[in-house]
């Protein structure tokens, strides 16, 4: 190689330096998208850029844009035991859907929440089997709730906070199948 092609090599280094968190992210949300066609890339990458710490100067790792993603479902999975809580609260709402299943879903969701933590724990840990452990096991937490309803054959008045759930749960196992491959 001529001496200049080397000189204009390195004049380019730092422009081929991936760059900002924002690429990392997008990058990262493609991939989830290509491992889980149920996995809408422009979401994710709005869902997590919009949870980016402000203090974030250097491109993150991929095991922090995990424990980022597995924070928006914690949000989300306390918004379901909220949820559950105010329906719980109301005398009409507890009368028509019945206290147990109620009752149920915000012991589900306070769970899940817990087994959320454990897995942001193990995931900062480098524990990637044991974080994936814990968000299947909010995903089943999730379940078991809607379960209750359906078995009694009532609509699930959790809806919208269970498939809120449902989105960021499943970016967060993509992330954490990444960091395992
Ligand atoms: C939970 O997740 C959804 C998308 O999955 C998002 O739009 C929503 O605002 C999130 N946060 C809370 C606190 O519900
Ligand atoms: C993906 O999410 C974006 C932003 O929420 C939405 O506008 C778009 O319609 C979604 N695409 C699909 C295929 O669902
Ligand atoms: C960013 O701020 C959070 C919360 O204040 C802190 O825990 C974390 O260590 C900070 N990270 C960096 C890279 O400074």
């Amino acid at each position: 190689m001529a001496p200049s092609t080397i000189s204009f090599l390195f004049l380019l280094l730092p422009l081929l330096n991936p760059a900002s968190a924002a690429d990392t992210l997008v990058d990262t949300c493609n991939q989830c998208a290509a491992t889980n066609p149920n996995i809408n890339s422009t979401l994710c990458v709005s869902l997590l850029s919009g949870s980016v710490p402000k203090n974030w100067t250097t491109p993150p790792s991929l095991s922090d844009l995990g424990a980022l993603a597995v924070s928006v479902a914690i949000a989300n999975a306390t918004a379901a035991f909220s949820a559950a809580g105010k329906l719980l609260e109301s005398p009409q709402e507890s009368a028509a859907y019945g206290k147990a299943c109620l009752e149920d879903c915000k012991g589900q969701f306070d769970d899940a929440v817990s087994r959320l933590e454990d897995s942001v724990r193990a995931m900062n840990a480098g524990r990637i089997k044991d974080a994936r452990t814990w968000i299947s096991a909010a995903a089943a937490s999730s379940t078991t709730c809607e379960d209750c309803f359906a078995e009694k054959g009532d609509d699930f008045p959790l809806k919208k906070e269970s498939a809120d759930l449902a989105v960021t749960l499943r970016i967060s196992l993509a992330i954490a199948a990444l960091l395992d491959g």
